[in-house]
């Protein structure tokens, strides 16, 4: 979300209110500007357009761009800005004033790009944003949803290739169309099913940290897996709301709701990252985690326990639930899953 490329002043920007060549200020997730490359002869020199493009902040507002360059002899314009990192739920920044024409300026350099994206408009629950130290990425806030998945089949989505060319139908294999739309996670699906939902959505099924699949023994490697770097804050946390089991935090069987509840409304499973749900319990989540690649009998991995799971030990964020890819005799309405992106 590139919005000043380069400066370029001129009497479109005359209305300077500006006479400082800094860029502007950016929001806490905002990124760092670039700097200004000298251009122009005097006289000549156009007020270049620097400050800082924030994009969707992470639940904070984007950043401003900042105002523009000098007006006069070898002034100088400002530096180009950033881009912030784009996030989740903010609000676009606000555009500062052109600089004036001046001589001899210097043309502010564009900004960086965001990173993130996570604010984007894609299909399905929000996405938040998670930065580790080996990158960022964006996480959907709730699980898929009956409604999302509607959304996915009335789309007539194509067969996949292999290690799904097995999987001929997207239709979950039982409730469906399900009787309550509303905001229940979707269930009785298969890896192929939410790997194809994922893509669709232009995003992804959960894998690794700077893309592919995360091997099976990375599960509780918080450097790899998308999936446990969110459920457990970066490997702090051993459930989404702390270190300590908590049976009336989210809905595995302790919780005592016998069936799943609608996706995030229960404030008391939220994290690890803020704005993210039920990492632990509800449904089981499909990870993009399996040992080999053939097809429906591939062992894969689901995340995060559900409404069923009795033990503890199974709504941890480092426990991991193996399933054959095609669900076979275990899809039930305890199995969902949730995106990532990229
Ligand atoms: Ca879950």
């Amino acid at each position: 979300m590139l919005l000043w490329a380069a400066g370029c002043g001129g009497s479109e920007f005359s209305n300077a209110r500006s006479t400082s060549g800094t860029g502007g200020t950016a929001d806490a997730s905002a990124g760092t500007g670039g700097s200004g490359a000298a251009l122009g002869s005097a006289g000549t020199g156009m007020g270049g357009r620097g400050g800082v493009s924030g994009s969707s902040g992470s639940g904070a507002s984007g950043g401003t761009l900042g105002a523009g360059g000098t007006l006069g002899a070898g002034g100088t314009l400002g530096a180009g800005g950033t881009l912030g990192t784009a996030g989740t739920h903010g609000t676009a920044g606000t555009l500062g004033a052109g600089g004036t024409l001046g001589t001899g300026g210097t043309l502010g350099s564009g900004g960086i790009g965001g990173a993130g994206g996570c604010g984007r408009v894609r299909p399905g629950p929000r996405m938040a944003e998670v930065v580790t130290p080996n990158g960022s990425y964006c996480i959907d806030s709730t699980e898929v949803t009956n409604n999302d998945y509607a959304a996915f089949l009335a789309s007539n989505p194509a067969p996949m290739g292999q290690p799904c060319s097995w999987n001929t139908s997207y239709t979950p294999s039982a409730q469906w169309p399900p009787t309550d739309k509303g905001g229940l996670p979707v269930a009785f699906v298969d890896w192929c099913d939410a790997a194809a939902y994922c893509i669709w959505a232009g995003k992804r099924l959960c894998g690794r940290i700077g893309g592919g699949p995360s091997a099976p023994s990375e599960r509780a490697d918080a450097t790899k897996s998308q999936w446990f770097n969110a459920c457990s804050a970066g490997g702090g946390k051993v459930y989404p709301y702390g270190t300590s089991y908590n049976g009336a935090a989210c809905n595995g069987a302790d919780f005592g709701a016998t069936a799943p509840i609608r996706a995030g409304s229960l404030d008391s499973c939220q994290g690890g990252v803020q704005g993210v749900f039920d990492l632990s319990g509800n449904v089981w989540e499909w990870e993009d985690s399996c040992a080999g690649n053939s097809g429906a009998n591939d062992i894969c991995q689901a995340r995060g326990g559900s409404y069923s799971s009795t033990t503890s030990l199974m709504l941890r964020c480092d426990f991991d639930q193996n399933f054959y890819r095609n669900a076979a005799a275990v899809d039930g309405p305890y199995l969902g899953f949730r995106c990532c992106a990229p």
